[in-house]
């Protein structure tokens, strides 16, 4: 036995190389979660969570909600796999028409994929097939925003905007980026969309000056940023976007993996706010975690150009995935919308938030606390960072909470906060008391 081996004889937590995790630490003080139901985790020694953040903002409708449960057990039995390669399966068609239905204006295809950052690298390659499909091969270039998270494909973190993510990596060449939105000393405290940096879209007349509009083929920005610690669009600046995008012939593409499927309070930012962009990401709310599937949402325009408009009798856009459109996913997707519909848990959201804005900036004065932003069922609270250990505080107060029995999200120094919509007010108190109660105890 190699000492290697030994090691792993002892800790069995050692093979496991967890995604975006200080293996090491975790290692040495591993938290667990055993199983969920509606609104909590609970741990292998059974005490309750309450779940603050959705998982990873994506159990929208609450954890083993049993419709979901039962059509996924469903699916496993009758169908398990079946490729969409040039054969097909009734449910990935039945929920790309529901989609498309319910999507904005006439984003009325869907693309399937096995997550967000799939959906994001599929969305920029529908981006370019149709600029190169109306004729313009020049039009390549891809424009992310500073701060951007995409996923982690070579284009998702291209065209994304978070240092860490992209250092040390290749990225795409011909990629720019705008810049983002936060700035404390201008709109710390805002309720909801601050007024100030609808300046900031007109960067996009630079950035386009600059490389020519016939260079550009899209603009891609989240309509709210999650994973950079909850950055609030200005009042108009997607507005913005959309009238500059359009009069220039560059897409605009919303990745919504985040904001989609009743984050703020509709099916999407998009109709939220009254923008539609030319395709949109999904994911994550999609199957309410359940599965992984992500999706993008095409324009007729954009579908017809590349697919109707193809030159020969052949396969229009190479690419696609193994588990585009996977039974269980697709099951899952149209089980986890009926429960959205059902329960009206998209108007349920849009209902809690003005009591969730005034529970989450009840935490303002207390100590560290720098700023405070909120939209939708989300809110980001800023801590000052600890001299010369960014992040620390943010990450002591992450692990305070789950030893607490509450579940945040720490990007940086932001405490994020993307309960399950399904939330009760009585829930809301508890998670922002004991959170409360937390940053006070912090030093
Ligand atoms: N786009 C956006 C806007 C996202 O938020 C992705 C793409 C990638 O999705 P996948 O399914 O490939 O992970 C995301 C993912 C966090 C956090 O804590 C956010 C994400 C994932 C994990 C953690 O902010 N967002």
């Amino acid at each position: 036995m190699t000492p290697d081996n030994d090691a792993r004889a002892v800790n069995d937590l050692d093979p496991f190389w967890m995604p975006f995790t200080a293996n090491r630490a975790f290692k040495a003080q591993p938290r667990l979660f055993a199983s969920a139901r509606d609104m909590h985790y609970f741990t292998p020694d059974g005490r309750a969570v309450l779940d603050g953040t959705a998982g990873l903002w994506c159990v929208n409708a609450g954890h083993a909600r049993r419709p979901i449960v039962e059509a996924i057990q469903r699916q496993a039995e009758v169908l398990d796999y079946a490729p969409t390669f040039q054969l097909g399966h009734p449910l990935a068609f039945e929920l790309a028409s529901r989609l498309g239905m319910l999507l904005p204006g006439d984003l009325n295809h869907v693309f399937f994929a096995g997550s967000g950052s799939e959906a994001v690298d599929s969305a920029l390659k529908i981006a370019l097939a149709y600029q190169r499909a109306r004729g313009f091969e020049n039009r390549t270039r891809l424009i992310g925003r500073q701060k951007g998270y995409h996923g982690v494909g070579f284009g998702g973190i291209s065209v994304g905007g978070l240092e860490n993510n992209r250092r040390g990596f290749l990225t795409l060449p011909g990629v720019d980026h705008l810049p983002h939105t936060l700035n404390l000393e201008e709109a710390a405290f805002t309720r909801g969309q601050p007024t100030w940096g609808l300046h900031l879209a007109d960067e996009l007349e630079v950035l386009i000056e600059t490389h020519g509009a016939e260079t550009i083929a899209a603009v891609i920005v989240e309509p709210m940023s999650g994973s950079a610690g909850v950055i609030v669009p200005p009042v108009g600046y997607l507005e913005r976007l959309r009238e500059i995008t359009a009069r220039h012939g560059i897409l605009l593409i919303f990745d919504e993996v985040i904001t989609g499927f009743g984050r703020l309070g509709a099916l999407t930012a998009a109709e939220a706010l009254g923008v539609t962009p030319d395709l949109t990401t999904c994911a994550k709310g999609l199957t309410n975690g359940a599965v992984p599937m992500g999706a993008v949402g095409v324009s007729a325009a954009v579908y017809q150009a590349v697919v109707e408009g193809a030159a020969g009798p052949g396969i229009e856009f190479f690419h696609g995935y193994t588990y585009s459109g996977h039974p269980l996913a697709a099951a899952a997707g149209l089980a986890t919308l009926d429960v959205y519909e059902n329960e009206g848990l998209f108007q349920r959201a849009a209902d809690l938030m003005p009591y969730w804005q005034d529970a989450v900036h009840s935490l303002k004065g207390l100590p560290h606390v720098i700023d405070i932003r909120d939209m939708g069922l989300v809110a980001g609270i800023e801590l000052e960072p600890r001299p010369g250990a960014p992040g620390a505080r943010a990450t002591e107060a992450f692990h305070r909470a789950f030893d607490d029995g509450i579940l945040v999200r720490v990007t940086a120094d932001v405490i994020a906060l993307s309960p399950p919509l399904i939330i009760s007010r009585d829930q809301i108190d508890e998670l922002i008391d004991r959170l409360s109660s937390i940053i006070k105890t912090i030093s």
